[in-house]
């Protein structure tokens, strides 16, 4: 399997940093937001960027977890047939009247993001939902657009992205997989 390098990790956390700063410069309040990382990678990734809001406006972010699976057990595979579900969520604090940011690694068909908006609309009644993603890869099949993005990389349907984080990978960046 071919595999390009695309994003370093130097590269990868100044798109972390300046989407930290975006949120600042949209986000008259700051002390409503809850980041809610969808797992397993958005969860580093929204961890990221409260450490970021806490270094950069003194501001402790509350951040959640939610955890989204395939129905079919072949995760792997962008096939068209599976529809995700929420299957658990590790959520701090009461999201009703507050600013969530969802953050997830990568944006493809926007399922996974409806589905965790379904799940945040069943624990309460949230003032605003925005998204952050690390990659938007394109081929949406739902009105879902993100808010902040880390870097657009236009993607055939035989190519996968491969985002790392130190946390779990040993390392960060971004590359693009030949399937
Ligand atoms: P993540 O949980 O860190 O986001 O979905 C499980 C893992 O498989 C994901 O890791 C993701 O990196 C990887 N993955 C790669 N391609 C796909 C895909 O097309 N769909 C899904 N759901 N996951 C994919
Ligand atoms: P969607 O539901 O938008 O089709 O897919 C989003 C979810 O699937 C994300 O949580 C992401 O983990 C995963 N995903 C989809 N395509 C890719 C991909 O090319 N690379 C990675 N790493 N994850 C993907
Ligand atoms: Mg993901």
């Amino acid at each position: 399997m071919a595999k390009k390098q695309v994003v370093d990790d130097v590269t990868m956390k100044r798109a972390l940093t300046r989407i930290t700063y975006e949120i600042i410069e949209q986000n008259k309040r700051l002390d409503d937001l809850v980041l809610v990382g969808i797992k397993t990678r958005g969860i580093y990734l929204a961890q990221r960027i409260a450490t970021r809001l806490q270094q950069l406006e003194g501001i402790q972010v509350p951040v959640g977890a939610l955890d989204i699976k395939l129905y079919r057990d072949d995760v792997h595979k962008a096939d068209h047939l599976s529809e995700p579900s929420v299957s658990g969520n590790d959520i701090p604090v009461d999201i009703t009247s507050k600013h969530v940011i969802l953050v997830d690694d990568v944006l493809f068909t926007g399922r996974t993001i409806r589905a965790a908006l379904d799940a945040l609309m069943d624990l309460g009644r949230p003032q605003k939902i925005s998204l952050a993603v690390l990659v938007d890869r394109g081929h949406r099949e739902l009105p879902i657009r993100p808010d902040f993005v880390g870097k657009n990389i236009p993607t055939s349907l035989h190519e996968q992205i491969q985002v790392q984080v130190e946390e779990i990978d040993g390392q960060d960046g971004i590359a693009i997989m030949q399937l």
